[in-house]
């Protein structure tokens, strides 16, 4: 207090005069320089739009590690107009979340399984098909040509945009820590995590099985509590997530194949100038191939590795699992839900299937 009151005859001493009369100018001073001074301090290489990519890969995984190098040559190529920040690995939620994200426009990118869009938009599913593709040649080819495009399509009229190059996950295995999956009866009751989508839950249904809808954000810790006692996925993601250190089997069963697509939400990218959404188009799908190559080259290696880490691998009776899903009615009812334009496109590109 004593202070205060020594301080504050201080302002009303004589010279209090001079010093009001200068503290309108001064305040008008610091005023105008705010914004100046705002401008000043933003960063000097403050991009002009600046958006958001999301995924639920690790970040080792290439998927991720291609995505950062897209985002890094669009700053480049954009001059620093447009910067993309990546989250990858569920950091932004699970793919149900990121999926709403994108929606509202919370999100601008997002890297999504077909199955998993299939909640949105049910055509996207039709890639999944029990047993449809037998090798890459035949994905790539059906996805980057007529399949995907009518997929694309689709997405388009629910408010996203998927770029033209798909994004590999890869064949699908099956894996287990009760026992392994040998053939179509191994699976009888068989509680194995499937994602968030009717084509998966319906198929390993008609497999006999007991799936549980979960999102990959919880696999890990749904294998290790014994929630689900096994789980499907490529290789690559079960060496690059770590699954086989909480499953004991893997069988072989390549029972269907899986990509991402590359989503935008549609307001917003449109909102971009048109030089920018060439460049951001021309740069995912280029990291598109980069992450395909990488997954070729993982298959490769990506077994031995497994084995390594004491992974068990299963010989299956490939055919039997195929029948077993014919028997069930599992393609009638599926080309009844796709209709049978999508239906003759899929099977153009894979042969017939029922
Ligand atoms: O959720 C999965 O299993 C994953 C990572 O393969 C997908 O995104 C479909």
């Amino acid at each position: 207090m004593p202070r205060c009151v020594g301080y504050l005859p201080a302002l009303t001493a004589p010279h209090e005069s001079t010093l009001m009369s200068s503290l309108p100018r001064r305040t008008l001073l610091a005023s105008a320089a705010l914004p100046l001074f705002a401008i000043a301090t933003r960063p000097a290489h403050a991009a002009e739009f600046s958006l958001k990519l999301a995924n639920n890969a690790p970040v080792t995984h290439p998927q991720s590690v291609r995505q950062q190098e897209a985002a890094d040559r669009i700053k480049q190529a954009s001059g620093g107009r447009l910067e993309i920040q990546l989250f990858p690995n569920n950091q932004l939620g699970s793919d149900t979340d990121m999926l709403s994200q994108l929606r509202s426009g919370a999100i601008d990118f997002f890297t999504l399984s077909g199955l998993i869009l299939s909640t949105l938009v049910p055509a996207a599913s039709i890639n999944g098909i029990g047993f449809a593709f037998n090798d890459y040649n035949t994905v790539w080819k059906a996805m980057d040509g007529k399949l995907g495009a009518f997929v694309r399509a689709e997405i388009d009229k629910r408010g996203l945009i998927a770029m033209d190059k798909m994004w590999d996950n890869g064949f699908r295995q099956i894996t287990s820590s009760s026992h392994p999956i040998k053939a179509p009866a191994d699976l009888r009751g068989f509680k194995i995590r499937v994602p968030v989508s009717p084509l998966w839950t319906s198929m390993f249904q008609a497999l006999g099985a007991s799936p549980i809808s979960i999102n990959f954000s919880e696999v890990y810790s749904a294998l290790q509590t014994k929630i689900a006692e096994g789980q499907e996925n490529p290789l690559s993601l079960i060496q690059i997530a770590k699954l086989y250190e909480v499953q004991k089997y893997v069988s072989l069963t390549s029972h269907m194949w899986d990509g991402f697509w590359m989503l935008a939400n549609k307001k917003g990218f449109s909102a971009l100038p048109p030089d920018l959404q060439e460049i951001v188009t021309r740069e995912f799908n280029k990291s598109a191939l980069d992450e395909r190559a990488d997954i070729a080259k993982l298959n490769g290696s990506v077994a031995d590795e497994l084995k390594a880490k004491g992974l068990e691998f299963v010989e299956v009776d490939k055919p039997a699992f195929r029948d077993a899903l014919k028997q069930a009615g599992f393609y009638a009812e599926w080309k009844k839900k796709y209709g049978d334009e999508a239906w003759a496109i899929l099977e153009g590109e894979v042969g017939t299937l029922s």
